[in-house]
């Protein structure tokens, strides 16, 4: 049984989760609509991966007999002018969900609710691996400049990057 805080707690990551993909589908189209095929294709793929996250939470607090509420989305601000400028708020924005996610975590903690801390300890890993990726795009992005050639490939590879967190060793669910 989850403690009404704790019950709460989830209900607003939930809120988050969903507006996140949201957030991933206004970069998916801004992507598209600039002709940055393949970077369109790897938001669109992280706007459905962060549905899931959503999903994931939402079947949690089922499980442990609390009241899910399905929020509803804010219109994602996206101000975006450039292909570096998606990725560089895509980093500030997945530091964000990490603080987020911090917090529960925090809050379970503090309400001694060791299942949902051990639950949630899936979505700590999620976070350090996306920020690694956020952060090795950045940097491939900074050596790239303004070089179109390499913007083409970039775009062409984007689609089956992955990247592995150095503290997260194959653990992914
Ligand atoms: Fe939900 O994984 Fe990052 O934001």
């Amino acid at each position: 049984m989850l403690s009404k805080k704790v019950e709460k707690a989830l209900n607003d990551q939930v809120k988050m989760e969903g507006n996140s993909s949201n957030y991933y589908l206004a970069l998916a189209c801004w992507a598209d609509m600039n002709g940055f095929s393949g970077v369109a294709d790897f938001m669109y793929k992280q706007s459905d991966e962060e549905r899931f996250h959503m999903l994931k939470l939402m079947k949690y607090v089922i499980e442990r007999d609390g009241e899910v509420v399905v929020p509803a989305y804010d219109q994602p601000k996206v101000n975006i002018t450039t292909a570096t400028g998606v990725f560089q708020d895509l980093y500030k924005h997945e530091i964000a969900v990490t603080e987020s996610i911090n917090k529960l975590v925090g809050i379970c903690l503090s309400e001694n609710d060791y299942t949902t801390h051990n639950f949630l300890q899936w979505y700590v890993s999620e976070q350090l691996e996306e920020e690694a990726t956020a952060k090795t795009i950045l940097d491939k992005i900074k050596l790239m400049g303004d070089d179109k050639s390499a913007w083409y490939h970039f775009d062409r590879d984007i689609a089956g990057l992955t990247v592995t967190s150095i503290a997260d060793p194959g653990q992914k669910a």
